[in-house]
């Protein structure tokens, strides 16, 4: 395949920057820019010094992993640098002049796909794993990356297969089952049915259940234009994340913040004033912000001196008000927020910060899971699927029509092994002979 590049870590200062680079014959590409340099090791970190006209570059760690024992099954290299920006960028185009082109999103992930090196519910799981926003989600996603024979699918697939090698030993020796009650073909089908059926709808609802607009606990600040709620913004995150200005009507967009907490990561988002506004951009990000008071764990209504304004609407999302701007004017006595602050002089950050914190700890206190689950969207529909064809394998024998049980039971095998690509034939009569006995 064409040699791709790609840098593995953000671009932004840090010790080490890592750059990715996967194809065929890779080595011979790259080596004009280690002149004399013989082919590294495989598997081995070699240092060395990246040149240009013949001033040394930086100085780097090299591991190079040959076709086909590698991530993607096509010659990897990894370029340790140090993890200055602009030297990742400088070094990127040095090897984009050698011919290698920049990869795309999760092209590297895609090859090990198509190379048998990542199968769809691993690339899935390692997906969760990254992206997991506690320590307990990242190993609930782990298991099933590093063990996937404890995800949930594979379960599925395991009392799936012995249901359809049931279905088919059925049809092709009848005369080999025994006539007694307790194995009466309806019987023991359906309820090998029911605890698919069971296995499938736990599933589904524990899917569900986790599933959320945002994955992290989630807080949004919101309120009236210029009460200062991008000044508490980047005090929360302790970064000029937010434009800040005098001028009513600054932020128009949601902006996204996260601060790792050591129980899990807490997102804070920022968001347009309320007020009616003729200008459309404005209007939009209004909308916007509006709509994710429903989606967010926790709502902070930021009012101040300038414009006090009460929460103009119902929600069902818990809510806490914080008076800013206290160093011009304390909170009118009739009113009682939850918070009196400044994000200018810091007054009152402090218990605000540390309410925040315990209410976090608090949200990922129950969730502290370790157990494998489905890891996408894409899968959960494809259970959906399949516990439709489940159902209608049931009515199907419980009216005696086993011809039409059995396709709509091959109708979910389809469904399985399109979204999950799972089940061979071989395995289903391998199953029929080895359990059965059949002694043919
Ligand atoms: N005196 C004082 N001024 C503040 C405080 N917090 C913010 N400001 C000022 O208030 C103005 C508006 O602050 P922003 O943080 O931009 O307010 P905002 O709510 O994000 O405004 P919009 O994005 O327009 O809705 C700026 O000039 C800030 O410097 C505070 O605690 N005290
Ligand atoms: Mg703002």
């Amino acid at each position: 395949m064409e040699p791709i590049v790609a840098p593995v870590t953000a671009l932004v200062p840090q010790p080490v920057g890592i750059l990715r680079l996967s194809g065929d014959n890779l080595w011979p590409k790259i080596s004009p820019l280690f002149p004399g340099h013989p082919c590294p090791s495989p598997r081995k970190a070699t240092l060395l010094s990246p040149t240009l006209n013949g001033l040394p570059l930086d100085t780097v760690l090299l591991l190079f992993f040959p076709s086909p024992h590698s991530l993607t099954g096509e010659d990897v290299i990894e370029i340790h640098c140090h993890g200055n920006p602009q030297n990742i960028r400088f070094l990127l185009s040095l090897i984009e002049l050698q011919g290698i082109r920049p990869a795309k999103p999760g092209e590297f992930s895609l090859r090990s796909y198509k190379n048998g090196k990542l199968s769809l519910l691993k690339a899935e799981s390692l997906h969760r794993m990254i992206s997991a926003p506690t320590y307990s989600e990242f190993l609930s996603a782990h298991t099933s990356f590093s063990q996937p024979n404890r995800h949930p699918l594979y379960a599925l697939k395991e009392q799936f297969v012995d249901l359809l090698s049931s279905f088919y030993a059925f049809l092709d020796y009848p005369e080999d089952l025994d006539s007694d009650r307790d194995s009466h073909p309806h019987h023991i089908l359906l309820s090998q049915i029911h605890s698919l059926q069971t296995f499938s709808r736990h599933q589904i609802s524990l899917f569900k259940k986790n599933q959320r607009a945002f994955s992290s606990f989630s807080i949004l600040l919101a309120g009236p234009p210029n009460s200062g709620k991008s000044s508490l913004f980047n005090r929360i995150l302790q970064s000029d994340r937010a434009l800040v200005s005098p001028f009513p009507g600054t932020t128009r967009d949601l902006l996204e913040g996260r601060l790792s907490l050591p129980f899990g990561d807490l997102l804070i988002l920022d968001s347009a004033g309320f007020r009616s506004s003729d200008d459309i951009i404005e209007g939009m990000g209004i909308a916007k912000a509006r709509k994710t008071i429903s989606q967010v764990d926790l709502l902070l209504w930021v009012n101040s001196p300038e414009s006090p304004t009460t929460l103009p609407f119902h929600t069902k999302t818990k809510t806490l008000t914080i008076w800013n701007k206290a160093d011009l004017s304390p909170p009118p006595p009739s009113s009682s927020p939850d918070f009196i602050v400044s994000a200018r002089t810091r007054k009152g950050l402090r218990s605000l910060l540390s309410t925040l914190t315990s209410l976090t700890k608090n949200f990922y206190s129950n969730q502290q899971s370790t157990d494998p689950l489905l890891d996408s969207e894409r899968q959960a529909k494809a259970l959906s699927s399949f516990l439709k064809s489940l159902n209608l394998a049931e009515q199907a024998l419980n009216s005696g029509t086993f011809d039409l049980a059995l396709s709509s039971l091959e109708h979910g095998r389809h469904l399985l092994e399109d979204g999950i690509g799972l089940i061979s034939t071989e395995e289903i009569y391998d199953r029929v002979f080895s359990r059965f006995c059949l002694g043919k």
